[in-house]
């Protein structure tokens, strides 16, 4: 197959004549894949790939599946979802050519500004027009919602009776942690093809749903509740958006001085300082953005390095970066700007699923690395690794929860990702290790609110979600989900509980 003669610019006036293209190129070495595209794709993913009821068919949206997998969807469709298989339509090559198609960059610029933002904006209910009440009963504060990324779903639990309350199809691939109103009434959902969904978890239906993005990292709620901002990879921007019915408020382009753009890693919120913190990918700065009259003022801070993953200390009087060079992380005092402290990280720490806890007396916090099979411990005070506990791979998530005494690490990647570590958090010793499902994933722990029972994910499309006692380390129950990632409980969240993601 020759691949330069996939690719022509996209042209409505070929619509008309795909069909018969389309059918001709069966009989042919070429697939006029634009063709094709327009034919069969372009109702549901849009005729730019921006995406439309189906997610963006572009390479940075697509990069985290595999082409094989990609095919494979084509050929056989999603079950439970709007996409059907087409391998009674297309042949094999077709598949195959309209997939590296897909995964190649449009000659088309792609665009997603303020006018893009603002038409896609849909607010079903506005805010104040639903009732104040729930329309179930549980505590409120002990609620966890389970990212489902199998199907797209995300379930809502009672985290007393560790019961399904109720389940909703979310947008394709949520990525990051939800994150909660103050009040824990609403959540705000980020997903990676940009969108920002409002729910309205007292009445159980989405309120307002914006697209932030082409390609979004995940989302931040301020403090106070009254923001939304968004980081995106595609294009390089970060938006600011009114909590209450998600308006556009600012949009923020990501440059330096000398005009390098920069995608955004992440954004975060911090409480005390009332203030956004943002990860930039490409440029060696980190910002600290306040807002002002409803716009974003920036606070640059300049680094040595290229940061990429991000860790606060609980007075967000620090902040812990990784080095892209995968080799250390630096330590920034937010209020001077200025790197004090560098701690040798080898092996890629993922520091934002880092926690921490007292231990003898002194704050330490720890963090699994996405490159070697090792935990690091440092002491928060001195900024030194205290101790570096060997695993049986590299990790992806660590948890824990403030009247817990044990914290919980998982084994994501290679031979051993169906095992979980268990570290006793006082003699920082690993004292035991699960293996609940063998050959299967076992990732990602949410505690409940008194830190009494537990939540892991078995992340597989025929997964569970298995509750811990957290003392006992018993298993309680199996509740069957479509490969449940994240688990967030609201308390935890809404507390900003030391031993969870905020
Ligand atoms: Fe994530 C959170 C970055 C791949 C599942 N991930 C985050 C956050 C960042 C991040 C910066 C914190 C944002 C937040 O919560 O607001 N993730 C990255 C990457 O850079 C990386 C390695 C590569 C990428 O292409 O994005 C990556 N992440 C993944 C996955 O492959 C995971 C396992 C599956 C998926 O859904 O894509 C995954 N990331 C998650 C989850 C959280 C997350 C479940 C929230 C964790 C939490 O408990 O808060």
């Amino acid at each position: 197959m020759n691949l330069k003669k996939m690719h022509i610019g996209l042209h409505q006036s070929l619509i008309l004549a795909a069909a018969l293209v389309a059918g001709m190129a069966q009989a042919e070495d070429t697939v006029d894949t634009d063709s094709l595209y327009l034919q069969h794709c372009a109702a549901c993913h849009g005729t730019d790939r921006l995406g439309g009821m189906g997610p963006a068919l572009l390479p940075d949206n697509l990069s985290r599946l595999k082409k094989s997998e990609a095919e494979r969807v084509i050929r056989e469709g999603r079950p439970a979802t709007q996409m059907a298989g087409y391998q009674t339509l297309l042949n094999d090559q077709q598949i195959t050519a309209l997939t590296e198609f897909m995964y190649q960059a449009p000659t088309h610029p792609l665009k997603w500004g303020k006018t893009e933002i603002q038409t896609s904006r849909d607010v079903t209910h506005s805010a104040g027009s639903l009732p104040d009440q729930p329309v179930f009963e549980a505590d409120l504060m002990n609620l966890f919602l389970v990212v489902e990324i199998g199907d797209h779903h995300v379930t809502l639990l009672d985290g007393d009776k560790m019961e399904p309350i109720h389940r909703f199809p979310s947008r394709f691939a949520l990525h990051g942690g939800p994150k909660y109103s103050p009040d824990g009434r609403y959540v705000y959902f980020g997903s990676r093809d940009g969108w920002i969904t409002k729910y309205d978890i007292y009445n159980l239906k989405v309120v307002a749903e914006v697209r932030a993005g082409i390609n979004m990292r995940n989302i931040a709620v301020s403090a106070d509740g009254h923001y939304v901002m968004a980081a995106n990879y595609l294009p390089h921007t970060l938006v600011l958006f009114d909590a209450a019915n998600l308006e556009l408020l600012d949009l923020v382009p990501v440059e330096n001085g000398a005009g390098d753009s920069s995608r955004v890693s992440a954004v975060y919120t911090a409480p005390p300082r009332g203030s956004f913190i943002a990860a930039l990918k490409d440029i060696p700065e980190t910002w600290e953005i306040t807002i002002e009259d409803n716009s974003a003022v920036i606070r640059r801070m300049t680094t040595d390095t290229l940061l990429d993953d991000f860790f606060f200390d609980p007075g967000y009087q620090h902040l812990i970066g990784a080095a892209r060079d995968g080799k250390h992380g630096v330590v920034i005092d937010l209020d001077t700007g200025k790197t004090t402290a560098e701690l040798p990280l080898p092996g890629m720490p993922h520091l934002g699923s880092g926690i921490t806890w007292q231990q003898e007396g002194r704050r330490v916090m720890a963090t699994p690395h996405f490159r070697t099979g090792a935990i690091s411990i440092i002491d928060m005070d001195t900024w030194k690794v205290i101790k570096t506990l060997d695993t049986e791979g590299p990790g992806f998530f660590m948890r824990s929860h403030e009247n817990s005494r044990y914290a919980w690490a998982d084994v994501f990647f290679g031979p051993n990702a169906d095992k979980v570590h268990i570290i006793d958090k006082q003699t920082l010793e690993i004292v035991k290790t699960l293996q609940p499902e063998p050959g299967k994933v076992a990732a990602h722990v949410e505690f409940d609110r008194h830190g009494e029972k537990l939540l892991l994910s078995i992340w597989d499309d025929d997964g569970a979600i298995i509750v811990y006692d957290a003392d006992t380390l018993e298993e309680e129950k199996r509740i069957p989900m479509k490969k449940p990632s994240g688990k967030y409980n609201v308390w935890n969240k809404i507390n900003y509980e030391e031993g969870t993601s905020h």
